[in-house]
């Protein structure tokens, strides 16, 4: 009676045995390393600036701050700093015993009501030209889902045989030579170079956001809602990046590793992780066929104009 009742138990929960020993399976962590890569994009003592850029679009904002806003910001401050000490020296009691009564004086209104404006609107024309080229790629060679979990990432190759795994941060007493504290992970997110990169960003439980400093991407992982973003990374190295969204308890221990490796190498990792590259379809042929027409189109335009049309038809072609 006791072995009978002994074995429906086991046979009633059997299903439940099962979805143990895949979970337990499923979340050893991947079988093949990843390839190796110099690390470009992390943070380094008494750093100033921005990480090293990476990206299309973190050359673009790398431009927009020191060009443009850096400048700006540089003239407004001195020239308010320098109208107080005038304003103190020249009208405090002593040097100007008598005030004038003046209340107002149109001319000036006039400017300091439309400098201000005239400012905003030469800031706003790139700063919106660059939201939108961050947003989002119209032709991506390849997708990674990202997902933010309290407190770990979890990833997803869609394009590549779904391959699937969690990155979690290497603790301290398990750092190997060249791993960096609290940035390193178990499993890094191996991504391949010059190639467009559809991210698409979602969270399991609260916000979290991913963000990488050297390929100028954060994006919000908002639970329910999947939020898109792009890069296209220039340079074979390792990138780090954090949670930047306060996520809990343990929001500063779950940061994010790229290995940006080359195609051939990004090949490699895929078979090696179980997945298959995607077989090029007559449709993607056809696109590349297109592409590359565009670029021959591009690259005859590029010849005659100076300045911005040659600066944005130079854009066009890396981010083919
Ligand atoms: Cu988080």
């Amino acid at each position: 009676m006791t072995t009978h009742r002994l074995f429906s138990f086991f046979t009633r929960r059997l299903h439940a045995i099962a979805a143990w020993a895949a979970m337990l399976v499923y979340s050893l962590p991947a079988a093949a390393e990843a390839p190796d890569a110099p690390v470009i994009g992390a943070p380094k003592e008494w750093g100033l600036s921005f990480q090293p850029s990476a990206s299309p679009v973190k050359h673009d904002m790398v431009w927009f701050h020191d060009h443009l806003l850096l400048p700006v910001i540089t003239v407004i401050t001195v020239f308010v700093m320098l109208l107080l000490l005038f304003v103190m020296i020249r009208f405090n009691a002593r040097a100007n015993p008598k005030p004038s009564k003046t209340t107002h004086n149109t001319m000036l209104e006039v400017v300091w009501t439309l400098v201000p404006v005239i400012i905003l609107v030469i800031i706003v024309v790139p700063s919106m030209k660059l939201l939108y080229k961050a947003d989002k790629t119209s032709d991506a060679e390849m997708t990674l889902n990202v997902k933010g979990y309290q407190w770990y990432w979890g990833y997803q190759y869609p394009d590549h045989g779904d391959i699937e795994f969690s990155s979690y941060l290497v603790p301290e007493k398990d750092l190997k030579p060249g791993q960096v504290r609290l940035l390193s992970t178990d499993n890094p997110v191996v991504l391949p170079v010059d190639t467009n990169i559809r991210i698409l960003v979602t969270a399991n439980d609260v916000i979290h956001s991913w963000a990488m400093p050297s390929l100028g991407v954060k994006m919000d992982a908002v639970p329910g809602r999947t939020n898109e973003t792009w890069t296209r990374i220039e340079k074979e190295g390792t990138y780090f990046g954090q949670c930047s969204e306060i996520c809990g308890i343990n929001h500063g221990f779950m940061p994010i590793e790229i290995r940006a490796v080359s195609k051939e190498a990004f090949a490699k990792w895929v078979v090696a992780q179980g997945g298959k590259m995607p077989e090029k379809t007559a449709e993607a042929e056809a696109g590349t066929a297109q592409a590359a027409e565009v670029k021959a189109d591009t690259a005859e335009t590029a010849e005659a104009p100076a300045g911005e049309e040659a600066a944005a038809a130079s854009e066009d072609e890396a981010q083919q």
